[in-house]
């Protein structure tokens, strides 16, 4: 197996030098105007305010758990630009900014994580961007992404040739989750129905407790090219990068190249969730040398040395806080479901002991009203 560079654009410092391994994808950069950049700055800005609200929001008894993104925007930013609006994206649960990008309201993920829903969103409404459902069973997203690549390519829309018209899949996930039987079972199906699907794996170096030196002895991007899927590691901090490899990812499995892979490089800054303790198990100088590599610092560089100024930098706070702002307050307007909706959905047609559950607890609540009268 032979090992090749990390695909980076923009240095620490945030100066935009290519790595030999970038040039191949130069050409995608090309593609975006000005107002795409200062796009990619505003996304990422806003979910990181957005996260930081939310996990306010779970502290103060809003929601039992969040699932923090705040390190992975360039990551996420970038693969989600590169997406048309025919493709769909399947995510696991941390990918809020993806979430952003492909227009889903985002108080329907807090919804989802206080309990108010079962899903969220509806993934078949065109305003959500086909953007899918979460999904907390690590791994198990990669199958239905392959099986809904393969319906893409048994309904006719991939290689027509007809860039309006062909579609394909990108479905994120985790390193923990290449552990997992599914991924591989993803990668044989993907291989041998040569689907559109691009795997878009974050590195973000644990699997809650459990580094990637104990998940993988060898780098994770090389895992898929024994299943015959070709695979390019990246800095996922680095939203350029992010943004031109799964731009060309995903042209090359609409046209009916096959299935990608792309590892990209990042770090979960926070905890795995607010119920997690990362103190426990992981050192200072590690999230210290991640921290120097903050997506969104370094791209406020490279954006600065393009001639941005403090006016466009102090309009996107602004616009970050009353979003945050606007995710508060109906937050806290939010209405719990009748307790009973939890049996509905448990199976796709009525079941006779959902219904005796359900009558079950409505006598047991209803049992606390009669106490007290
Ligand atoms: C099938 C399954 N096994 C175990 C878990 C418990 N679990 C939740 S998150 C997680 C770690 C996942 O790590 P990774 O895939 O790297 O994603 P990250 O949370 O770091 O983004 C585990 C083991 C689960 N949700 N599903």
């Amino acid at each position: 197996m032979t090992e090749t560079p990390t695909v980076q654009f923009l240095s620490v410092e945030g100066e935009f030098a290519p790595t030999e391994s970038a040039e191949e994808y130069r050409s995608y950069l090309d593609r975006l105007s000005e107002t795409d950049l200062q796009d990619f700055y505003r996304k990422m800005v806003v979910v990181r305010r957005f996260d930081g609200e939310a996990t306010n929001l779970q502290r103060q008894g809003q929601m039992a758990l969040w699932v923090p993104s705040h390190g992975q925007e360039g990551a996420q930013v970038g693969s989600a630009f590169a997406a048309r609006p025919q493709d769909h994206l399947f995510p696991s649960y941390r990918e809020h900014a993806v979430g952003l990008v492909r227009g889903i309201d985002m108080l329907a993920i807090v919804e989802l994580l206080r309990g108010n829903t079962h899903g969220g969103w509806d993934p078949t409404d065109p305003t959500n961007g086909n953007f899918h459902g979460y999904c907390l069973v690590i791994g198990s997203h990669s199958l239905h992404a392959t099986g809904y690549a393969m319906g893409l390519q048994r309904d006719g829309v991939v290689g027509t040739g007809d860039p309006e018209v062909d579609a394909a899949v990108l479905c994120y996930f985790g390193d923990g989750a290449t552990s997992q039987g599914d991924v591989s079972e993803a990668f044989v199906f993907s291989a041998s129905s040569q689907t559109p699907n691009v795997f878009f794996l974050q590195n973000n170096q644990w699997a809650i407790s459990v580094p990637v030196s104990v998940q993988s002895r060898v780098p994770l991007y090389l895992r898929s090219r024994g299943f015959g899927v070709p695979s390019v590691q990246i800095d996922g901090n680095d939203v350029l990068a992010s943004y031109a490899v799964t731009a060309k990812a995903l042209d090359d499995a609409r046209g009916g190249g096959g299935p990608q892979f792309i590892e990209a490089l990042t770090y979960r800054i926070g905890a795995h969730t607010t119920s997690d303790d990362p103190t426990k198990y992981r050192e200072n100088a590690e999230q210290e040398f991640w921290v120097k590599r903050d997506p969104i610092v370094r791209f406020e560089k490279y954006l600065r040395s393009l001639g941005e100024g403090d006016a466009f930098f102090d309009g996107v706070k602004t616009e970050a806080d009353d979003f945050a702002a606007d995710i508060r307050a109906r937050t806290l307007v939010l209405e719990a479901p009748p307790i009973g909706t939890m049996f509905d959905h448990v199976y796709s047609e009525p079941h006779p002991v959902m219904t005796e559950q359900k009558l079950w607890l409505e006598r047991y609540e209803a049992s606390f009203q009669e106490e007290q009268a």
